[in-house]
C-alpha cells in the first residue's frame, strides 16, 4: 500500500476492529444538521469524509433514523428541546469552545455536537472524528473543551517568489503567480489540518515583509485565500513592511508620528478591509536584523505599534509587533536587548497591541532558558512564538518531536508573583488577567507532498496547534493522539514510538549543543556543526561569540560578574542562575563560563561530560534507527522507507556533530578523550 503522508492526521483508515466499528456504526445513523453557513456544510462535509473512510463500505446513512443519530449545529439553532437538555454544560464553553455529549430525548439517543459558534462547533466535529480515530468509546461521551489562548496563529516565512526562509519542505504552498483565479484545492486541505487543531489565524508572508503584498493586485490575492479559509474559522493576518509608505506610497517617510504617514495606513488598513472584512490583523518585525523600524526615525516600538493600532481598531484587527530585536550596537549580550528594549515600556502600548516573544532570548536553539520578557510586562499584552520549522535543528531531515521543547518552556517557572508563575499562565493570560493572548509558531509546510518534508516532522504542526489550544497539555499524549490518527491504533507500535518521539529532543540536545551550548551552528544556513569563526561582519553572529571556549574553559558568563543578564530574571530565577552550583545542568555553560576541569554532579570533568554527551546523542540516534527498524509490519512501505532513510541520514550527522565540537573544543581543552567515546576519523 502506498501512502504518501498528504493526509497527514486526518487518515481517516478503515477501522480495524470489526466489533468497535460496529459499535460505532450502531450510534451514527445519521447526522441531523442544524443551520446552513458555510462553517456548518463544512462540518458535514468533514464528517462524511470522516465516516466514509472511518467505515468504509460498512457505512451507509439511514435517513429515516431519530435514534442514535448525531446532532450538529450552533446552541442557538438546535432546537428547544436540544438547548434545555444543554443549558448547564453550554455555561461551561468560552469563545470557540464545544459540547459533544450523549443525550436521550423521549427514548432517542443522540451525540450533540455543538458551541456558540459555527466555528465551535467544527472544532467539535473534529474532536469527534479524533475520538474515533483513536478509538476511543462513545457511549457516555461528554467532552466540553474550550481554548485557552485567543490567536492560535501560524507564521509562514513564505517570500512572494515562493522561496521559504528557513523552509525545508519545498516551496511555499501559496502560489501567489496564478492566485486568485487558480485556487489549489490544497488550500482548502491546509484549512483543514489547520482547523482539525484549532488554529485560527495565519500569516501567509514572511516577516522580513516585501511591501507588495499590500498593493491591490496582491490584495485581490489575498482575498482569494481568506474565502478559502473563512469557513475553517482561518483568519488571515499579513506582515506589514515599516517602510511601505515610501516604497509602494510615494511618501518621503514612514515616521509613525507624521501625519501623512498615519493617514497612508489608515486608508491601506480600510482598503484590506474591503477586500477581507475578516482580515485579522499585522504581524512586524521592525528595527531587527536591518528591517525598518520606527527606530529609523528616532522614535519607540510603541510608537510604532501604536501607529497600526489605531489604523486597525476600528475593525477589531490586532497588531503582533516582535520583540526579536537585536543590532550591531549591542555591546555585551544580545540575549539582553529585547528585555531592555521593551521592558520599560509596560503599559505605553495600546490594547489591540501584542508583542511576540520567541520562546528564548537567542534563537530557537535546541534548548534555550525561557525568555526572561515573560511575565515581566504585566500591563502589556504578550505571546509566544515557536518555530516549528527546524532552523536549528537539522532541518526537515531530523526526527526532533519539539511539543517536548515547547512544554519545557511553557512550564518553566518565571516567579514573577511567587511560585508557579509559569509561562503558561503569562500565555493564556491568566498570571496578570489579560483579554488578548496569543501562541504563534513559524510553518514548518511547505509544498513537498507530505507537506513538512519529514512524515514525522507533520506531528510538530499537530502538536504546535494542540498546546496552543491548550499550552497545559502533556506532550506525550500529544504524541500518542498524533501516533494514532496518522499511522495506527496497535499499541506495540504506538508505545515504543512515543518513546523515540519524546526522547528525540534530548537526542538534538545531546548531539549537537549539550550542557547549555549554543548558537554553534554554521554560519549562514545553520545546518550542520560549525563552532569555529564564521566568516561574519558583526560578532553576535559568531557561533565563538556563543561558546567563548578558550584554554581556561568554555561557556557563556551571563551572571552578575559577566553579562548579567541573569538580572532580566525575576530575583528567584535570577539568583538560581547565577550560582553555578543551582544552575541546572542542562544551562550550565549558558549562564556560565566553567573550566574545563569543572567537576559536575556525577564526578566527571566538564570536559567529560561534554564528550559524553556528543557520544550519547549520537547512541540515541543509533537506537532510533533499531527502533523504527521494528516497525515495518505496522506501518505501509512508502512512509516506513522514507523515515527510515531520514533516520540513517540523523545518525550519520550526529557523528558529524559529535566529531567536529569534539575536534573543534579539544584544541582549547587539551584533554584526552573519555572511554566510552569513539574517536572521531
Ligand atoms: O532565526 C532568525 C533567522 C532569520 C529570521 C529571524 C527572525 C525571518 O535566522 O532567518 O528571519 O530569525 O525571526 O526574524
Amino acid at each position: 500500500m502506498k501512502n504518501n503522508g498528504y493526509n497527514l492526521w486526518l487518515q481517516y483508515t478503515d477501522i480495524e476492529n470489526s466489533t468497535l466499528k460496529k459499535k460505532y456504526l450502531s450510534q451514527i445513523k445519521n447526522i441531523h444538521s442544524f443551520g446552513n453557513s458555510e462553517t456548518i456544510k463544512a462540518c458535514v462535509e468533514e464528517l462524511e469524509r470522516g465516516f466514509s473512510g472511518l467505515f468504509g463500505d460498512d457505512y451507509f446513512l439511514d435517513k429515516e433514523a431519530s435514534n442514535n443519530v448525531l446532532i450538529i449545529g450552533t446552541i442557538s439553532n438546535l432546537n428547544d428541546i436540544h438547548q434545555k437538555n444543554l443549558k448547564e454544560d453550554v455555561l461551561q464553553i468560552k469563545k470557540d469552545g464545544f459540547i459533544i455529549k450523549k443525550i436521550e430525548i423521549n427514548g432517542n439517543k443522540k451525540i450533540v455536537i455543538t458551541a456558540k459558534t459555527a466555528t465551535g462547533v467544527l472544532y467539535g466535529v473534529f474532536r469527534f472524528l479524533r475520538e474515533l480515530q483513536t478509538n476511543q468509546p462513545i457511549e457516555q461521551i461528554k467532552i466540553i473543551d474550550s481554548p485557552k489562548v485567543d490567536v492560535r496563529i501560524l507564521n509562514h516565512w513564505d517570500n512572494l517568489d515562493r522561496t521559504v526562509e528557513r523552509g525545508y519542505a519545498g516551496f511555499s504552498i501559496f502560489d501567489w503567480h496564478k492566485l486568485p483565479d487558480f485556487k489549489d484545492p490544497r488550500y482548502l486541505d491546509y484549512a483543514r489540518a489547520n482547523a482539525s487543531i484549532g488554529i485560527n489565524g495565519t500569516v501567509v508572508n514572511n516577516v522580513n515583509s516585501n511591501a507588495l503584498i499590500l498593493t491591490p493586485m496582491y490584495l485581490e490575492k489575498v482575498k482569494a485565500l481568506a474565502d478559502i479559509f473563512r469557513p475553517y474559522g482561518l483568519k488571515i493576518y499579513l506582515t506589514a513592511r515599516f517602510s511601505a509608505p515610501i516604497e509602494i506610497g510615494g511618501l518621503k517617510t514612514a515616521d509613525p508620528l507624521n501625519e501623512d504617514v498615519k493617514n497612508w495606513w489608515n486608508e491601506k488598513v480600510k482598503e484590506i478591509y474591503k477586500y477581507i472584512p475578516d482580515f485579522g490583523g499585522f504581524l512586524v518585525k521592525a528595527n531587527s536584523e536591518g528591517q525598518p523600524g520606527p527606530q529609523d526615525y528616532d522614535r519607540n516600538h510603541v510608537d510604532g505599534a501604536n501607529m497600526f493600532a489605531d489604523a486597525l481598531a476600528p475593525f477589531k484587527g490586532i497588531v503582533m509587533w516582535r520583540a526579536f530585536v537585536y543590532s550591531e550596537h549591542n555591546p555585551t549580550d544580545r540575549a539582553k536587548q529585547a528585555y531592555t528594549e521593551f521592558v520599560p515600556y509596560d503599559g505605553k502600548f495600546k490594547d489591540n497591541v501584542i508583542i511576540q516573544v520567541k520562546n528564548g532570548a537567542i534563537d530557537f536553539q535546541p534548548r534555550e532558558p525561557f525568555h526572561p520578557m515573560f511575565g515581566a510586562m504585566p500591563n502589556t499584552n504578550l505571546m509566544i512564538e515557536f518555530q516549528i520549522t527546524q532552523e536549528y535543528m537539522g532541518g526537515a531531515t531530523h526526527l526532533v518531536y519539539q511539543p517536548k521543547l515547547f512544554q519545557e518552556v511553557l512550564e518553566a517557572d518565571t516567579y514573577r508573583k511567587g511560585k508557579g508563575s509559569i509561562v503558561a499562565k503569562v500565555i493564556d493570560g491568566s498570571l496578570h488577567n489579560k483579554k488578548l493572548t496569543g501562541v504563534s509558531g513559524v510553518s514548518n509546510i511547505g509544498n513537498d507532498i507530505n507537506w513538512t518534508g519529514n512524515h514525522f516532522l507533520q506531528s510538530n504542526w499537530y502538536g504546535f496547534g494542540r498546546l496552543a489550544w491548550n499550552p497545559y497539555l502533556d506532550a506525550k499524549s500529544i504524541a500518542d493522539e498524533w501516533l494514532r490518527m496518522t499511522f495506527t491504533n496497535e499499541n506495540d507500535f504506538v508505545n515504543p514510538i512515543k518513546n523515540m518521539m519524546i526522547d528525540s529532543r534530548e537526542t538534538v540536545v545531546n548531539y549537537m549543543t549539550p550542557l547549555g551550548l549554543h548558537h554553534i551552528m554554521a554560519t549562514n544556513h545553520h545546518y550542520g556543526p560549525g563552532p569555529w569563526v564564521g566568516n561574519l561582519s558583526r560578532p553576535e553572529w559568531n557561533p565563538v561569540y556563543y561558546h567563548k571556549a578558550n584554554e581556561k574553559g568554555v561557556g557563556f558568563n551571563r551572571t552578575k560578574t559577566g553579562s548579567n543578564a541573569t538580572a532580566q530574571y525575576a530575583p528567584e530565577v535570577e539568583e538560581m542562575f547565577n550560582n553555578v552550583s543551582t544552575t541546572p545542568e542542562i544551562y550550565l555553560l549558558w549562564f556560565h563560563h566553567l573550566p574545563w576541569d569543572y567537576k559536575l554532579k556525577n564526578g566527571k570533568t566538564l570536559w567529560n561530560n561534554i564528550a559524553l554527551k556528543y557520544q550519547q546523542g549520537v547512541n540515541e540516534a543509533e537506537n532510533m534507527i533499531s527502533s523504527w527498524n521494528l516497525m515495518e509490519q505496522y506501518v505501509d512501505e512508502s512512509r516506513f522507507k522514507e523515515i527510515q532513510m531520514m533516520l540513517n541520514i540523523q545518525y550519520k550527522e550526529a557523528k558529524w556533530w559529535r566529531d567536529s565540537c569534539l575536534l573543534y573544543f579539544q584544541q582549547f581543552s587539551k584533554m584526552k578523550l573519555p572511554d566510552g567515546v569513539e574517536k572521531p576519523n
